[in-house]
This record gives C-alpha cells, sequence and structure tokens, in this order.
C-alpha cells in the first residue's frame, strides 16, 4: 500500500504554493555508460561547475527543444537543475512542511535537494512528491537547489514496457549505435513533463479525501473519508457549498455522509443544460497541540454522479450514455509531452466543436489539469494507465505484475475524486492470448476494482474474441480494429461485414456492452485521390462512414460508444510506415481539421441530439 495522499496542490488560506516552472539548468550524460553524473555526484555541487549547461523548459520534453540529433533520441540518463530563493518565513516556521512536487517525469527520476537525496521514484505519468523542509532548515538563508536526474529507459519490466538493442555490427557504418525497441505507436519522450512546484501544509495536514457519490430522488450523497496526518488529535469539519457559495451540506469526523436536498448533478455536456456542475467540499482541520491551535483547510470539487454498466448499456446517473469521442495523446509540435495551458483549452474547444462528449487518455495517464477541466466542462473519460505494449511474454511476469498493481494504486489514488472518469482501463493491447494473460488481468482488474468499488474496469484489446484471455475479467468489452488499413488495405468494402461480424461475435460470448475504442485511417493533410486511396482524405472519409454505418446499427442493440483512432496527429518512432509521426488525426498535429473532422462533428452532432 502506498504511504499516504496526492492531493492536487491548492492554495487555501493554510496553504502556498510556488511554482518552479520555466528554466532549468540541464545536461545529458553523454558518457559511454550514462553514469558519469553518479560517479561524479553531480548532484553535490551546482550542475554549472561540473561541466557545461543548456537551458531547458520546464515542463516539456526536452527532446525537440534542440538542434542536436542525439538529445532528440538520446537513451539514459539527462539532469536538471534549478535554484529557488525559499520565504523565510516557510524555513523559520518549525510549524511549516515544505513539500516538492513534481506532477511527472519520464521515466525513473531522483531528487536531490542542497546535494541530499530526498527522493526516486519510477514512472513517467503520475506525480511525486518528497518533504524538503529539514533540508531546506539545516541551511537557512542559503537557495535551495533541486536536481533532477530523469531516465527513459524502458525495459520489460517498466510501464510501458521496452527493450534496448546494441547495434554492434562491425561491417556497417556508423560501427555502433542504440535504439529503444517499443511496442507502442507513440515517441517516447522525457523530461519534466508536468509542472514542479513547491507547497507548504502546516505540520498536521489533510493527506486525502476519498469521495464516493450517489443519489436517492433528489438527494445527493457525498460519502466522504479524510486522513489526516501529524496529529492524533484532530478536529474536522467538513463543509459543502454550491456554485453561488452557498453553503448546503456539513458534517464532522474524518468520514460521514453529506446529504444535498435539490441537488444539481455532475452531466455530460450534451445531456443537460448546466453541465459538469460541481461542489466545492471543504475540509477544515484543526488540532491543539502542546497549547497551539493549527488548522489546516483544502477543498476539494466535487461533482455528484453515479455509474453504471449493464449487459448492453453505460448509464450515468441511470440515463444511457453513448460515448461519441475521441482517442488522444499528449502530444505537440516543440514541447512534446510538455504541459500546455493553450494546447489544453484548444483542445477542449475542439472536443465542443465536435460535439465529442468523451475522450480516453490513450496510453497514459493525463495530466490532473486535463482531468480538472474535464470535470468541468463535463466531458467523459476513461483513465488509462501506462500499460501499452505489453506484448513479450517475460512482461507478463511476477515483477511486471507487481509493478502494475502499484501503477494502479498511484493512478486510482490520483484520479479517484474526479466525477470526469468513468471507467478504468488497465492496458491497451497486450498481447491477451498468451497463457500468463489470464491470471495477469484476473490479478489486475480485481485489484483495481479493489481500490474503487464504485467504477468500472476494462483493458482494450485488439486481440481475436475467441482467443483473449483477459475479457472474462472485464465490464465493458473495449475493442480496437483496423478494416481496411492493417488488414485488406484499400478496400473499405469489407468494412461492413467484418466490423457486423466482430460486434456480434465479442457479444455473443459475452453479453458485454461493447465501446469501438479505435478505428481510423491515416491522412497527409492535403492529399486527395478520386477513387480514394489509402492516405488521403477521402479514403479516411470512406472509413469513417463505413465504420459508422454499422455503429448505428449495433449502438440500437448493445455498442455503447466509438472513439476516433485519433484526435490529432502526433509523433512516433522512425519506421517505414509513419510520414513524420502517426496520420490518423481527423486534426492535424498543429489541430488543423482534415476532412474526416467535418465529417465526424456532423456525425457527432446528430448522435448529440438523438442520444446526449
Ligand atoms: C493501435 C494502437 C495505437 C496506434 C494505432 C495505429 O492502439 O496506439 O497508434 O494502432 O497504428 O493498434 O495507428
Amino acid at each position: 500500500l502506498l504511504d499516504g495522499g496526492t492531493l492536487f496542490p491548492r492554495e487555501s488560506s493554510s496553504r502556498e504554493i510556488k511554482e518552479l516552472n520555466g528554466l532549468w539548468d540541464f545536461r545529458a550524460d553523454v558518457s559511454h555508460d550514462r553514469n558519469l553524473g553518479f560517479q561524479q555526484a553531480w548532484y553535490k555541487s551546482r550542475l554549472a561547475e561540473t561541466g557545461p549547461v543548456i537551458d531547458m523548459p520546464v515542463p516539456a520534453s526536452y527532446n525537440d527543444i534542440t538542434q542536436d540529433p542525439q538529445l532528440r533520441d538520446f537513451i539514459g540518463w539527462v539532469w536538471y537543475e534549478r535554484e529557488v530563493l525559499v520565504p523565510s518565513r516557510w524555513v523559520s516556521d518549525e510549524g511549516t512542511r515544505v513539500v516538492l512536487r513534481v506532477g511527472s517525469a519520464h521515466y525513473y527520476s531522483v531528487v536531490w535537494v542542497n546535494g541530499i537525496k530526498m527522493t526516486e521514484h519510477e514512472g513517467g505519468h503520475l506525480p511525486f512528491e518528497a518533504e524538503i523542509g529539514d533540508v531546506l532548515r539545516k541551511d537557512p538563508g542559503v537557495a535551495c537547489r533541486i536536481t533532477i536526474a530523469v531516465n527513459n529507459t524502458l525495459t520489460l519490466q517498466t510501464l510501458p514496457p521496452g527493450t534496448i538493442q546494441h547495434i554492434d555490427d562491425p561491417t556497417r557504418y556508423p560501427a555502433n549505435y542504440v535504439v529503444q525497441n517499443t511496442n507502442f505507436d507513440f515517441f517516447n519522450y522525457a523530461g519534466l513533463h508536468r509542472p514542479v512546484l513547491l507547497y507548504t501544509t502546516p505540520k498536521a495536514y489533510v493527506d486525502d479525501i476519498t469521495v464516493l457519490t450517489s443519489f436517492v430522488d433528489n438527494i445527493g450523497l457525498i460519502s466522504y473519508q479524510v486522513s489526516v496526518l501529524g496529529s492524533l488529535n484532530s478536529t474536522l469539519k467538513v463543509t459543502l457549498s454550491d456554485k453561488d457559495g452557498h453553503s448546503v451540506a456539513s458534517s464532522t469526523g474524518p468520514s460521514g455522509v453529506l446529504k444535498v436536498m435539490d441537488v444539481s448533478l455532475w452531466w455530460p455536456y450534451l445531456m443537460h443544460e448546466s453541465p459538469g456542475y460541481l461542489y466545492s467540499m471543504e475540509v477544515h482541520m484543526t488540532t491543539a497541540s502542546e497549547g497551539s491551535a493549527c488548522e489546516d483547510v483544502y477543498a476539494l470539487p466535487v461533482g455528484i454522479r453515479t455509474v453504471q454498466v449493464t449487459n448492453t448499456q453505460f448509464l450515468i446517473n441511470s440515463k444511457p450514455f453513448y460515448f461519441h469521442g475521441v482517442n488522444k495523446h499528449e502530444d505537440a509540435d516543440i514541447r512534446g509531452k510538455g504541459l500546455d495551458w493553450p494546447l489544453i483549452v484548444k483542445d477542449f474547444n475542439l472536443l465542443k466543436w465536435l460535439g465529442a462528449n468523451s475522450f480516453r487518455t490513450s496510453h497514459y495517464p493525463y495530466a490532473e489539469e486535463i482531468l480538472q477541466m474535464a470535470d468541468r466542462h463535463g466531458i467523459v473519460v476513461i483513465d488509462e494507465c501506462p500499460g501499452v505494449g505489453i506484448a513479450d511474454i517475460r512482461s507478463f511476469g511476477n515483477a511486471s505484475l507487481s509493478h502494475h498493481l502499484v501503477v494502479m494504486d498511484e493512478l486510482v489514488r490520483r484520479d479517484k475524486n474526479h466525477a470526469s472518469v468513468v471507467m478504468w482501463s488497465v492496458a491497451n493491447e497486450p498481447a491477451a492470448e498468451m497463457p500468463p494473460a489470464g491470471f495477469y488481468f484476473k490479478t489486475l482488474i480485481a485489484h483495481t476494482k479493489s481500490l474503487d468499488v464504485t467504477r468500472p474496469v476494462t483493458f482494450i484489446t485488439a486481440s481475436n474474441f475467441a482467443r483473449d484471455k483477459g475479457a472474462p475479467y472485464v465490464d465493458v468489452i473495449c475493442v480496437n480494429s483496423y478494416f481496411s488499413w492493417y488488414s485488406d488495405p484499400g478496400h473499405p468494402e469489407v468494412i461492413p461485414y467484418q466490423l457486423n461480424t466482430q460486434f456480434e461475435n465479442w457479444y455473443r460470448k459475452y453479453q458485454k456492452p461493447i465501446i469501438q475504442s479505435e478505428y481510423g485511417a491515416d491522412v497527409v493533410p492535403g492529399m486527395h485521390t478520386d477513387p480514394p486511396m489509402m492516405f488521403t482524405e477521402e479514403y479516411q472519409k470512406i472509413v469513417l462512414k463505413k465504420y459508422h454505418d454499422v455503429f448505428d446499427l449495433k449502438r440500437k442493440e448493445y455498442v455503447i460508444g466509438e472513439l476516433i483512432w485519433n484526435f490529432a496527429d502526433f509523433m512516433t518512432a522512425q519506421t517505414v510506415a509513419r510520414v513524420v509521426g502517426n496520420k490518423k488525426g481527423i486534426f492535424s498535429r498543429q489541430r488543423q481539421p482534415k476532412a474526416g473532422a467535418f465529417l465526424l462533428r456532423e456525425r457527432y452532432w446528430r448522435l448529440a441530439n438523438e442520444t446526449g
């Protein structure tokens, strides 16, 4: 079990935040074994004193920032450093905790403050923290020097998995190089991808909050649990306010139920005139220790809604919900996977332009800032962990499974309170027909359900329905298929028969609702032919149209959603099948619409009027 929570840092009367975004010093360890930084202990003095440094923006992937091809494809440790002046009241006051938080660092990180190791973390898409107050107090008045070493190497036991290959053939030139092989189709961007910040809490503090929501008639119910650390005798008061700031319910104690009369439920944005309704649940903790009172305040946005799955339907607030949405990536020019507010807001505007009511966080957890937007805008999210490309039988072993369970712990801990998140996806396109996949997914899904009893759990399959060993354990069957692309290329006329058969086979075997979790076709923007040929705007339109015809028949029965692959073009590794990245976007990487976007827009708005 994880120790402690990871509440999103929020300012309050008892908490302050200092963002460390901007320019950091940076050096890639280009030594042969990539280990010079550790041998020479680069964290002990300023990075600039141990060798040359360059400017590196945070948050951003480092890969596309310079003109250096070696840095773009770098494998191994890179070093980031930044000095920050901390307000003296944070340090002088023994009653203050100073926490360093890294939103995400891909993939493995080690963190030092003033040369002292604070923490390390495995996994590229989830936050981690360290309390650094004691170290700062050792040297008050001295700047706080934060050093973060990040290693992007993927192995059979990481998530996602990968293998390192040494190309070492003296008959070829250059004599040798190293490649990071992966079984996933996006560029392995690396670096400090999300904000790094310092925040304070009192010594006794609200460590975690968990809410479960439901309703009976017009009464909303929030059952909550609060954990406090740093004090054994705290008093808790919980107050719920509506959007106008009026208090509508309150309670005391570390757990309880808030009853909300005349509840405003959280609805997806096309199902209700005021979607994405969020209450604010303020937790007020006070503790009196040795005569001095201490208080901590944390306000959590809470949307009240329910989720259920039947044999044929996905219900939100007891009403059938049809997913008409997209798969995305965190990906853009220059910044790679770095969090970027203009891009986030643009993407939400495009989702609404399109009439999309949902997205899947393919193929890893997205920034919390994105989920908060989804909460507020009433966009439904399938939250996927980084279990993408589990294709080698060795990645089904015990070490991999144990790590996958920990990643689900971290993911559920981070995202459990988001109303927008309606389902967990534990993997994308694993080799689910391999013998160990049955035990692997049974264990993984049961574990996820034990962490969260309210949300359905799935994984996304591209295996044959008859041989998939994980499907018995999912609540919703999510299938990817690329008829007329990877199979029968150039023949969209196969789609009606093949797609129909796909749906019927899965439903007959499992009697579970089905989402078409991926389908699509590459388009090099602006390329046209008639008759339509692969990679043209016309071909993408035909493929989409033929898929849609079948969806329209089956959504009246048990097909509960369709998610296009992909929202936008995105970067991949260099291979013969990719023209500067994957081009299955309905928007270009710069977020300009292709012909397919207009077709989808017409469809999604029609579906919105018919199904919400
Ligand atoms: C699917 C994968 C996705 C790929 C897509 C494609 O889930 O990550 O990008 O195929 O090949 O199999 O375009």
